[in-house]
């Protein structure tokens, strides 16, 4: 039997919702991916709190699919970053495609991924395919991409709102963050999310966003 308790909502004026939807969207259509960040340290407090935030995703049958580690360990990052550099040197001179290396070329990434021991934290965000128990035993989860792609955006919102800037860093394939981070086989890396204050001369490309009547139909 469900166990169902009274809804807690909370009703605004219409002016109101006018107002935050718009307040809402100035806010974030302010946050920019960053690739140079500050080594300057932020507090725990504040990202313990945007990391509440990114647990109260929905998510298939509510079992809540992810795990983060923080790294906050200087000789982490280092591993981390080492490994990843070796990924990040295939992938630009070996395995990505022509089209693939066209498609980055706005954006100026390469193999060199200093961000990854700068910025005071990395959360790797991992998606648990399956769940195990204290007794070891196996139970399903239920759209794990879904529910840990809602949970890592949440998590982007929180940190912009707060003031840090991110970036999503996706080294392919990111499977050492399971030794270097010591999580078991059932949990599958989703992404990197480099965490901190831009650097001060910090420069970003210049991307435009599709228009609303590009992305969206009313029926
Ligand atoms: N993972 C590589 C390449 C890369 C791929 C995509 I798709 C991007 O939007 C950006 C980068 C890297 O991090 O450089």
């Amino acid at each position: 039997m469900p166990n169902l308790i009274p809804l807690n909502y909370r009703e605004y004026a219409l002016a109101e919702m006018q107002t935050r939807a718009r307040q809402f969207f100035d806010m974030m259509k302010a946050r920019r991916t960053i690739r140079d960040f500050s080594s300057r340290p932020v507090p725990r407090e504040i990202v313990e709190h945007c990391l509440r935030v990114a647990a109260t995703a929905p998510s298939g049958a509510n079992k809540q699919p992810w795990h983060f580690v923080i790294v906050s360990d200087a000789e982490i990052k280092t591993q981390i970053r080492r490994a990843a550099e070796e990924e990040e040197r295939e992938f630009y001179h070996g395995r990505a495609t022509s089209e693939w290396l066209d498609a980055l070329a706005p954006l100026g990434t390469d193999e060199h991924k200093p961000f990854l021991e700068d910025a005071p934290y990395l959360i790797a965000i991992f998606a648990e395919s399956y769940s195990v128990n204290e007794n070891g035993e196996k139970s399903k989860n239920y759209y794990v991409q879904e529910s840990v792609g809602i949970a890592t955006g949440f998590l982007i919102a929180a940190l912009h709102h707060a003031g840090l800037a991110t970036l999503t860093h996706t080294p392919s394939p990111m499977n050492f963050l399971n030794s270097i981070l010591q999580r078991p086989t059932n949990e599958r890396p989703f992404l990197l999310l480099v965490v901190g204050f831009p650097a001060e001369d910090a420069r970003v490309p210049n991307l435009s966003k599709k228009e609303l009547n590009e992305i969206v139909s009313w029926r």
